[in-house]
C-alpha cells in the first residue's frame, strides 16, 4: 500500500478493541453460568479439540506453533477481533432462535457507547472533506403490531470510505461516522453519511497471519452497524450490507443474511439513498 498517512496497525486497533470490550463487559454484567454448565461446556470444547488432534495427528511443531500464535493474539490485543470474526456469528444465530422482529447480526469489536445524540434527520459527524459517495439512509422503527415507535434510538457506527473505524485507527477524529439518531413522532429517521468501504482484517497481526496461513481472504463486505432500542422493547443489534457489494458471498466473519442487504438507489447528484425499517419485539 502506498500512502502518506499512517495506516492503522493491528496492535493499535487491537489494544483499542480490548479496552472497549473490557468497558462493555462492566456495563453488561456477568453471565451467571453455573458450575454444572461450565463443566459441560468446557469438557465438550476440550473433547472437540482433542478429537481434531487425534484424527489429524497434530504434530509437536504444530502444537508449539499454535501456542506461540495464541500468545501473540493476547499480546496484540486481538482476542475481540478473532472471537467476533470466527465465533460471534454462531452465538448470534442461537440467540436469534427465540427472537422476533428485525433480523440481527453480530456486533463485532468496534462499537463505542456514548456517541453524540442527534435528531431524527441527521448528518453523522464527519470530516469536512470526508471521502466517499453520500448515502442517505432512512426508515421507520415500529413494534410487532406496526405501531410507530417515537423516540427510539438508532445507535449507528460504520467504517469510512477507506474501511477504517474512528477510535480504532490513527488520524480519525473521535466520533467520526458514529452517532445516536432519535426517531420522530412517526418513528422515522433519516441519516446522511457516506458509503463505507469493505473492511479488511489487519494483515500485520496474528488474526491476519492465521487467515494467510490458511489461504483465506481477509475481507468483510461493506456494511453499516446499528443497535436499535426503544423503551419496553428488546434492543436489536444488526448490520446492513449493499446489494452487489464485493465479498457479500464470502464474509470472513460469516455475518451476512439475505434480509440485511440494502438496495441503494443512485441519485442524479451521484449520491445514494437506501431505506430500511426496523421492528422491535416487547422486552
Ligand atoms: C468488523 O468491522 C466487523 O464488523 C466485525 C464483525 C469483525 C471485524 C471487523
Ligand atoms: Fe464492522
Amino acid at each position: 500500500m502506498t500512502t502518506t498517512q499512517p495506516s492503522p496497525t493491528a496492535a493499535g486497533s487491537g489494544a483499542s478493541a480490548s479496552d472497549a470490550f473490557r468497558a462493555s463487559t462492566e456495563r453488561r454484567g456477568s453471565a451467571g453460568t453455573s458450575q454444572e454448565r461450565a463443566d459441560r461446556l468446557l469438557s465438550r470444547t476440550l473433547a472437540a479439540i482433542h478429537q481434531v488432534i487425534r484424527e489429524e495427528e497434530v504434530s509437536y511443531p504444530e502444537f508449539q506453533t499454535v501456542k506461540r500464535w495464541l500468545m501473540e493474539v493476547g499480546e496484540g490485543g486481538e482476542w475481540p477481533l478473532f472471537l467476533d470474526v470466527f465465533f460471534e456469528h454462531e452465538v448470534e444465530k442461537v440467540a436469534a432462535r427465540t427472537q422476533r422482529g428485525s433480523v440481527g447480526s453480530i456486533e463485532g469489536p468496534y462499537y463505542l457507547p456514548g456517541q453524540r445524540r442527534l435528531g431524527s434527520v441527521a448528518t453523522l459527524p464527519m470530516r469536512p472533506d470526508e471521502k466517499g459517495a453520500r448515502l442517505v439512509f432512512s426508515g421507520q422503527v415500529r413494534d410487532l403490531d406496526g405501531a410507530a415507535l417515537a423516540g427510539a434510538e438508532i445507535d449507528f457506527w460504520q467504517a469510512d470510505a477507506d474501511g477504517y473505524y474512528s477510535g480504532f485507527a490513527p488520524d480519525l477524529p473521535e466520533g467520526n461516522l458514529r452517532g445516536v439518531i432519535v426517531t420522530d413522532d412517526q418513528g422515522r429517521f433519516e441519516i446522511t453519511s457516506v458509503l463505507p468501504a469493505p473492511y479488511q482484517i489487519p494483515t500485520d497481526g496474528p488474526t491476519g497471519a492465521l487467515i494467510a496461513a490458511a489461504g483465506w481472504h481477509p475481507w468483510r463486505p461493506a456494511h453499516l452497524h446499528l443497535m436499535v432500542r426503544a423503551d419496553g422493547h428488546r434492543q436489536i443489534t444488526t448490520q446492513l450490507y449493499f446489494a452487489g457489494g464485493e465479498w457479500l458471498g464470502s464474509d470472513i466473519a460469516s455475518a451476512t443474511k439475505d434480509e440485511l442487504v440494502l438496495d441503494p438507489e443512485r441519485q442524479a447528484d451521484g449520491g445514494y439513498t437506501a431505506v430500511y425499517d426496523f421492528v422491535l419485539e416487547p422486552a
